[in-house]
């Protein structure tokens, strides 16, 4: 066994010189066939002497003469492909196969879409405010105008961190900030995150992005509001959107309305649809005419002033814009599904 070992380490040496004078194809040829001509060659004759091993030596031995083999075979390529040059590995690239090409990332298509929406604001005038994500009961509620322990509070499935902090339901919050801060004129919006205790479902999401609207001004009228929103979703999807104003209920405006627009994803045509379960419509955005007890909640006169506010669903919207049948999609991260909206 010990002379076996031997031979396979001498022929490991012999086989780098013989490799090294390799000049042309007629060289490597001669230094394969004495390495591993079926006939003659070293190592087949090595392989045949392990036959004659007791069976417990032979895997070992086996194991080595292999990886010499691999060794010689592996080397005698490399020498092959470095004779032959650029044109002869030109040959074997398929020129013909469409090019890899590399990933950076992009925004997330909800970022992307959101910035789409702040711009059109953008160009009437408004200007960005940004509010906190965990609030107090107080400005989540009740300077809106739901008293504590009132059922109005019932449709916000509030996420609560302690008796007086919580999980904002909605952008309203940031109403009251800014009416404390600023007098009027006031003409804003506010984009963020809000959290309700929701199932997920194609249309709810437990977390999810609201823009928030607000202008507060002399003689400002419904007309203001509707008008202003016409021609906001004019502006994101296209002239020919049908938009629908519902009477709703608000406890912080006063009329109050939903605002819904044709179901982009069935437009109207299934009876089956999940999305707007065959009734045409979806609800986007709430809205209305802030309630003069708002108003004096952060002392502005509601004699002489008067003001609209909005609250718009970003997912919500962004699922009809592309005609997305479920909002999950935008956060199960599947590259296939994000790539379709990266910034090219
Ligand atoms: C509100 O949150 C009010 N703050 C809106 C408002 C603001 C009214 C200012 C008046 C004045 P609502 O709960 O309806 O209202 O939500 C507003 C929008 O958020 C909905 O129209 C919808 O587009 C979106 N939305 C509501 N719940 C979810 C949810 N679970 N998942 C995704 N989007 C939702």
């Amino acid at each position: 066994m010990n002379h076996l070992k031997d031979k396979i380490e001498e022929y490991r040496k012999t086989f780098d010189e013989d490799a090294a004078r390799v000049k042309d194809e007629k060289s490597l040829q001669e230094v394969r066939n004495l390495y591993l001509s079926r006939k003659r060659g070293y190592l087949t004759l090595l392989f045949e002497k392990l036959k004659t091993l007791k069976p417990e030596e032979r895997p070992e031995v086996g194991k080595s003469l292999n990886g010499l083999k691999n060794y010689i075979q592996g080397r005698l390529q490399n020498l092959r492909e470095e004779m032959a040059g650029p044109e002869e590995t030109l040959k074997k690239v398929d020129l013909t196969l469409p090019g890899r090409k590399r990933y950076w990332g992009s925004p997330h298509p909800i970022h992307l879409f959101q910035q789409e929406i702040e711009n059109i604001f953008l160009g009437m005038g408004f200007s960005i405010e940004e509010g906190p994500e965990i609030e107090t009961d107080y400005y989540n509620f009740e300077a809106l105008n739901f008293p504590p322990h009132h059922p109005a509070r019932d449709d916000w499935d509030t996420l609560y961190i302690s008796d007086d902090l919580l999980l904002r339901t909605h952008t309203s919050p940031v109403q009251i900030r800014v009416m404390e801060k600023r007098k009027p004129p006031i003409r804003i919006i506010n984009p963020g995150k809000v959290f309700r205790k929701e199932s997920p479902d194609p249309t709810h999401l437990p977390m999810f992005y609201q823009v928030e609207g607000l202008v507060v001004d002399h003689g400002i009228s419904f007309a203001h509001l509707k008008g202003t929103l016409e021609y906001f979703l004019k502006t994101l999807f296209s002239e020919k959107i049908k938009i629908r104003f519902r009477p709703s209920f608000f406890p912080f405006t006063e009329p109050s309305a939903e605002v819904d627009i044709e179901c982009t994803v069935c437009t109207g045509k299934s009876k089956e649809c999940r999305v707007c379960g065959g009734g045409g419509w979806v609800e986007i955005l709430g809205a209305g005419m802030v309630d003069p007890q708002v108003f004096k909640n952060v002392n502005i006169d509601p004699e002489k002033y008067s003001g609209y506010a909005f609250g718009l669903g970003v997912d919500r919207t962004a699922m009809f814009a592309y005609q997305i049948p479920d909002m999950r999609y935008f956060y199960e991260n599947d590259l296939r599904f994000i790539r379709q909206f990266a910034l090219k």
